[in-house]
């Protein structure tokens, strides 16, 4: 067995990095429409209000799916599309143009895999604290149920949260994304465990009102590679890793309560006052809530041991294989990734982004040749391929991402797209690697 007969190819995006439309058919404002439009938060001082013009081309960008055979679409709902506000009055014209677009789909055979929360928390909403406010679990539950009742006929997979850690860790910790904001630990703490309850009331909603429903939540992961075969339990340990000031960007902090239904042991020895805040009605609601995890990946840690048997991170060596953004191309990762998360969690998984970021243009032959791309996604495929071969009970995977689009505090200059998009023009031109994708969509990865 390689990857399983129904395995889920796809591509992914997000509202706010595509569809533009920013102050259109009544749309609220939303969070990054209020940080992009402060001076010097984006790289390239742009902003999201056109992004791939995806709000009017999506019918386009639906072919360009269609033509490159993806199964499966993850995109990600404009909550103040929908509820301009926040909560209270419905955007008729936000649930017209998620009807359409999610039509035009099935009418082409590709299953919706829709995220309510990719990072664009409506304005209004912020004003009032945010994830700060005790009520934003209700919040999320009016919106959640609202997203049930309006497309829950025709689609059956959610995801609540893409990257809570990234979320709160980069808008709540570091500040770099919206709201831009640096929390005190106690305060973080608070806001993350709000996260935590609306995820719990979400995915109550969306069981009880979606026939069918398969509901998950997506964690960002750096993996870890064991430097030898005697680091493997060292990589697992600094994997699940969490206490006193660092929990935000880990995974236990976060999966724990959602799969095993308890907070991690040393969160609990430094933080049981904040950590109680959460009711055995709220952990009811949290815990076993999910029919799959999600994971994002893009890069990993390589771990050694060191002299008192600790974990330890390795440096790698200089000129080590970098993406445009930086990040080392580590591809065992995502199988010693998928691997620990099995081992732990034992739930189904779904890879809900991978990819890279590289500077691609148009070549004079009018063509987009991207072979880095082509090299990277083949590696990482291959490794997760082994991660099936073993057992691991991988679902789906979606490229991150469908088109190059606005890459939140870098702006416009990371280009993640297996599809080129000349933001001047808005035309799109598929890249080398999407007719790479195709041809491994259409033979289930067996020619990896
Ligand atoms: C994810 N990190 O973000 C997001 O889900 C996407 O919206 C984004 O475009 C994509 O990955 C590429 O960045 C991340 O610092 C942001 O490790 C930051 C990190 C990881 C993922």
């Amino acid at each position: 067995m390689s990857f399983r007969d129904e395995f889920v190819w796809g591509a992914a995006t997000a509202s706010y990095q595509i569809e533009g439309a920013a102050f259109e058919d009544g749309k609220g404002a939303n969070i990054w429409d209020v940080f992009t439009h402060t001076p010097g938060k984006i790289a390239d001082n742009s902003t999201g209000d056109v992004a791939c013009d995806h709000y009017h081309r999506f019918a386009d960008d639906i072919q360009i799916m269609a033509r490159l055979g993806i199964k499966a679409y993850r995109f990600s709902l404009s909550w103040s599309r929908l509820l301009p506000e926040g909560t209270g009055r419905i955007n008729q014209k936000g649930i017209d143009f998620y009807n359409s677009l999610i039509d035009e789909l099935l009418a082409y055979g590709i299953e919706p895999y829709i995220t309510l929360y990719h990072w664009d928390l409506p304005a209004n909403l912020q004003k009032q604290g945010g994830w700060q406010n005790e009520k934003s679990p209700e919040w999320f539950e009016e919106y959640a149920t609202l997203v049930a009742r309006c497309f829950g006929d025709r689609v059956r997979y959610f995801t609540t949260f893409n990257e809570p850690q990234v979320f709160m860790g980069c808008g709540y910790l570091v500040g770099e994304h919206a709201p831009g904001l640096s929390l005190r630990d106690e305060e973080l703490m608070l806001a993350c465990l709000n996260v935590l309850k609306a995820h719990g009331r979400a995915a109550k909603v969306l069981h009880n009102m979606v026939v069918e429903a398969r509901v998950g939540l997506t964690v960002a992961t750096t993996m870890v590679i064991p430097d030898t075969k005697e680091d493997v339990e060292s990589a697992r340990e600094l994997f699940f890793e969490t206490g006193k000031g660092n929990y935000v960007f880990m995974q236990s902090f976060w999966m724990d309560p959602i799969v095993l239904g308890r907070f991690p042991q040393p969160l609990l020895d430094c933080y049981g006052d904040l950590l109680a805040s959460v009711t055995p009605g709220d952990m009811a609601l949290i815990s076993k809530s999910i029919d799959f995890i999600g994971l994002n990946n893009y890069t990993s840690h390589q771990v050694g041991t060191d002299a008192n048997g600790r974990p330890e991170i390795l440096t790698r060596h200089r000129g080590f294989p970098k993406t445009a953004m930086n990040w080392d191309i580590t591809p065992e990762g995502i199988y010693w990734g998928t691997k620990f998360y099995h081992e732990r969690y034992h739930m189904p998984i779904y890879i809900t982004e991978n990819g890279m970021a590289n500077g691609d243009f148009v070549s004079q032959d009018g063509k987009v040749h991207d072979p880095q791309r082509i090299d990277f996604l083949h590696r990482y495929l291959l490794n997760l391929k082994r991660a099936a071969e073993e057992g691991v009970d991988l679902r789906g995977y979606f490229q991150w991402s469908l088109l190059d689009n606005f890459e939140w505090a870098c702006g416009y200059d990371k280009r993640f797209g297996i599809v080129y998009v000349d933001y001047e023009t808005l035309e799109r031109t598929i890249k080398d690697s999407g007719y790479w994708y195709r041809d491994v969509v259409f033979q289930n990865g067996e020619n990896l």
